[in-house]
């Protein structure tokens, strides 16, 4: 009997290894429990089993899923899906075509692909797949992905998913997930115009487990608390009705920076270090300058905010574990990719960092953001943007916005902040600024100490609901208050008689931004916003 497509609930995708159980622990016992805990379908994957023995875990996968009303899949086996009655079947790139399963699967299969990359999508699109696996997002060792182009990760992702938008293709990324990283997938997981996941597939998080239950429970929460939150394509931000009124909510900041003197935990380049801890204090904030990557995960669980400046390209293990555990602890990123155009390491590096963890403010020069961005407009010399920037600045941070998923800074004369929405200018600054080193750097760090106190304030707040997001409270106003304490301060210094020149200037900075009040920031910020 052809019938209609059976309804498939992708958010929380189980892929069978029975050789990662825990000792003690049965296959049935494990999947039972993995049902109760919320897994909604499930695909029975056998690498070494013989024909008899898959075919007989295929069934008893049936029987026991029907009992919880969960369809069942099976990995690569056209004979064994027919022979066991499962929904469908899942085929990888080098399995049986999609064109092929079609014809041989009867007209109500579920047939499902892995794609690791956009022609896979297309091709998927046109065999007609009901569904993709798109991975693999992390390294795994439950599966070799070493070949290369195997790990599109999270930028690769993104772009299959706007291959798909428009379609009512379903898809689910695999790879290396596990609870910790979640929020980060889902978050991350997005095209530009917000066409997101369905769900997400794992192995060895609940496999593995010794108990899956509550493995399963946990990532179902997470996935269903996430799919509640209205898809935006930045969920970081509510705008402000004007500039005026972006004027005085960073006012307010500062006076929340002074009070609540968040930790600004910097992982930054040799050059700067003495001058960006300095900027942190005179500012309010409370600097710390750790680096190691066995420090990361205390450091972590310390309300404020991070800063990763990779600089001079040290201590990657420690960005790459700072970012995660921030990432966990809903704590604000700020990331700086000093001269990330400058040299493919660091092109590399940037893409290894933003795979790993999700940025909440990305701050550069038109050369960095360029790079970013991957625009070839801007050149650069070294670490410094060469030219004055882009024809159109507001529609590159906003498109990079959209595309990162976080607030972007585009610095220069005019500072142009974005969070995918709305774009705000600033025009304040000093000539002089560019005339020291790490004034850059100082901005980032200026940031990161306003969004630590607005996450903060954010955190205090027991009537916000928000498990969606990855941080909690608008990082919008934090991002334009740290661009407008810092150039504000760079106008009074620079008006100062005692200031000379650039070696007079920087410690007249840190002076006039110990000096900042809300009242001088209300009456010299210089602002425009545009709202698509
Ligand atoms: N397929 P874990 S990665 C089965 O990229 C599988 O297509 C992948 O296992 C792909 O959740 C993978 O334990 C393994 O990392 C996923
Ligand atoms: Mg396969």
């Amino acid at each position: 009997t052809s019938q209609a497509k059976p309804h498939v609930d992708y958010s929380v995708y189980l892929v069978t290894g029975r050789e990662l159980l825990p000792r003690g622990k049965t296959y049935t016992e494990c999947l039972e429990e993995a049902l109760k805990g919320g897994v909604t379908v499930v695909q029975v994957r056998e690498k070494t089993a013989e024909t008899g023995e898959f075919l007989s875990i295929a069934r008893q996968t049936i029987e026991i899923c029907r009992r919880y009303n969960v369809p069942v899949l099976i990995n690569d086996r056209i004979d064994i899906a027919l022979a066991s009655g499962a929904d469908g079947i899942h085929v990888g790139q080098t399995d049986m075509p999609l064109a092929e399963a079609r014809k041989l699967l009867p007209p109500n299969a579920i047939i499902g692909v892995s794609c690791n990359n956009i022609e896979h999508v297309k091709a998927a699109i046109a065999g007609g797949a009901d569904y993709l696996g798109l991975g693999s997002i992390f390294p795994t060792n439950t599966k070799d992905v070493t070949e290369p182009g195997r790990i599109p990760g999270i930028s690769g992702t993104q772009d299959m998913l706007a291959v798909l938008e428009g379609t009512t293709i379903q898809s689910v990324a695999i790879g290396g997930i596990k609870i910790d990283n979640l929020a980060r997938v889902l978050h991350g997981c997005s095209s530009p115009n917000g066409h997101g996941l369905d769900g997400i597939a794992v192995v060895s998080e609940i496999m593995a487990s010794p108990e899956p239950r509550i493995a399963a429970e946990r990532l179902a929460k997470t996935c269903s608390s996430w799919k509640s939150v209205p898809r935006r394509p930045v969920s970081f931000t509510t705008p402000l009705s004007s500039a005026v009124a972006y004027v005085r909510r960073s006012a307010e900041l500062l006076e929340l920076v002074r009070t609540l003197s968040p930790l600004v935990h910097q992982i930054t380049n040799n050059v700067v270090k003495t001058q960006s801890a300095n900027a942190t204090l005179a500012l309010g904030g409370s600097p710390i300058m750790a680096a190691a990557a066995e420090e990361q995960v205390d450091l972590a669980r310390i309300p404020g905010g991070l800063l990763i400046n990779f600089g001079t390209v040290e201590d990657v293990g420690g960005m790459l574990a700072a970012g995660r555990e921030a990432n966990k602890n809903r704590k604000p990123i700020v990331f700086d990719p000093v001269g990330v155009g400058a040299t493919a390491h660091r092109r590399a590096t940037a893409t290894r960092l933003l795979d790993a963890w999700q940025a909440t403010v990305i701050k550069g020069n038109a050369a960095e953001i360029g790079a970013v961005a991957k625009l070839e407009e801007v050149a650069s010399k070294g670490v410094d943007s060469v030219g004055s920037g882009f024809k159109d600045p507001a529609t590159v941070v906003r498109t990079l916005a959209r595309k990162q998923r976080c607030i972007v800074i585009l610095s220069g004369h005019i500072d142009y902040i974005s969070d995918g929405d709305t774009v705000i200018q600033v025009s304040n600054g000093h000539p002089l600024l560019s005339q020291i080193t790490g004034s850059g750097c100082m901005l980032g760090t200026t940031v990161a100490t306003f969004c630590g106190a607005a996450s903060m304030e954010a955190e205090k707040e027991p009537s916000e609901t928000d498990p969606g997001t990855l941080v909690k409270g608008d990082m919008l106003s934090p991002a334009v208050a740290g661009v407008l304490a810092l150039t504000i301060a760079s106008e009074r210094a620079a008006a100062r008689d005692t200031v000379l020149g650039p070696g007079s200037f920087l410690p007249a900075l840190i002076d006039e931004l110990s000096l900042l009040t809300p009242d001088t920031i209300e009456s010299s910020a210089k602002i425009t916003v545009n709202t698509l």
